[in-house]
């Protein structure tokens, strides 16, 4: 039997489980996960290397109706992205009926070769019953090539799921070393954790008007790794916020991205952030562009 590999796009709403389900095939926190919507800006590939074969996964922003200019790019990229891999994978929650969005994705689907597979994840929390009802539902919006319920957070089923995906993939080399799980840069991927750290602390206070951009990123000594960061933020109001009392706010962001950046990356680090404003980043294509978003 000759090797596979192939690209396969991860879409679905905000907080369906993408990210999560991402980590757990991959095995590392490569996307950043989190309660609220929209964290994954960028596609983030994890890669899972078999015997076998080798898929690449794109972990695509969720879909949904767009707000401003950003919206409208992270739409883009999920449409883009459904046309040019190999197998598309819908992930859906099983608690939730049919959403107006997934209604529409579905209508986007319509033309596309591909194979596309609905992942009914979170299974851990719904009845049997209940996920049959789920799946005859989604049955008569689409007609999936694959039906799978899985637990990504259990990591339940999603080896039958690798195995599905195997079976459908285009004969093919490996694209990437073995021991290579992700092609993001180091940069992405620190900047993306510190994200997660200002969404978690600040709750509903700065919305997701915040970007960080690492700024330095060097090796001072054998064990420390030196990073200076900057958090940007839309009003000088959220700036407050984001620095807090005496600084209290950002000295627990930095903590709390310090000690996982440390886990992640193995070293030592010095983190040294700070809080720009940058009034109303999200609208200017300039801006956009700057931070790596690309028209
Ligand atoms: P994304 O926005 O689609 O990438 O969703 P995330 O991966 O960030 O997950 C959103 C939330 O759902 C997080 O709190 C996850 O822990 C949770 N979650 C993801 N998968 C499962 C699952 O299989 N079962 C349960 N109970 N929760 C899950
Ligand atoms: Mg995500
Ligand atoms: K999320």
């Amino acid at each position: 039997m000759s090797y596979k590999s192939g690209f396969v796009a991860i879409v679905g709403r905000p907080n369906v489980g993408k990210s999560t389900l991402l980590n757990a095939v991959v095995g590392q926190k490569v996307a950043i996960m989190s309660k609220r919507a929209q964290t994954t800006r960028n596609r983030i590939r994890g890669v899972v290397t078999s015997p076998a074969a080798q898929i690449i996964f794109i972990d695509t922003p969720g879909i949904h109706t767009p707000h401003h200019r950003l919206g409208e790019y992270m739409v883009d990229v999920a449409t883009q992205t459904l046309r040019e891999v190999d197998i598309v994978l819908v992930v859906v929650d099983a608690n939730t009926g049919v959403q107006p969005v997934e209604e529409e994705l579905a209508k986007q689907l319509q033309g596309v070769k591909t194979p596309v597979f609905l992942v009914l994840n979170k299974v851990d929390l719904v009845e049997k019953p209940r996920l049959l009802e789920r799946i005859s539902q989604y049955q008569s919006l689409f007609s999936f090539d694959e039906y799978v319920p899985i637990s990504a957070l259990k990591q339940d089923q999603t080896d039958v799921l690798l195995h599905l995906i195997e079976q459908r993939l285009p004969e093919g080399p490996k694209f990437y070393p073995d021991d290579m799980v992700s092609d993001y840069p180091e940069q992405f991927i620190i900047s993306e954790i510190i994200r997660e750290k200002v969404l978690k602390l600040t709750e509903e206070e700065v919305p997701h008007a915040v970007m960080v951009e690492v700024e330095q990123m060097e090796r001072r000594n054998e064990q420390t790794l030196y990073i200076h960061a900057v958090i940007y933020t839309e009003r000088d109001s959220q700036k407050g916020i984001l620095i807090g009392k005496q600084g209290q706010m950002l000295r627990r962001v930095g903590e709390m991205a310090r000690r996982e950046l440390e886990g992640l990356l193995g070293t030592k680090m010095y983190l040294e952030l700070w809080v720009k404003v940058k009034k109303d980043w999200r609208n200017r294509p300039t801006m956009l562009r700057q931070f790596g978003f690309h028209e």
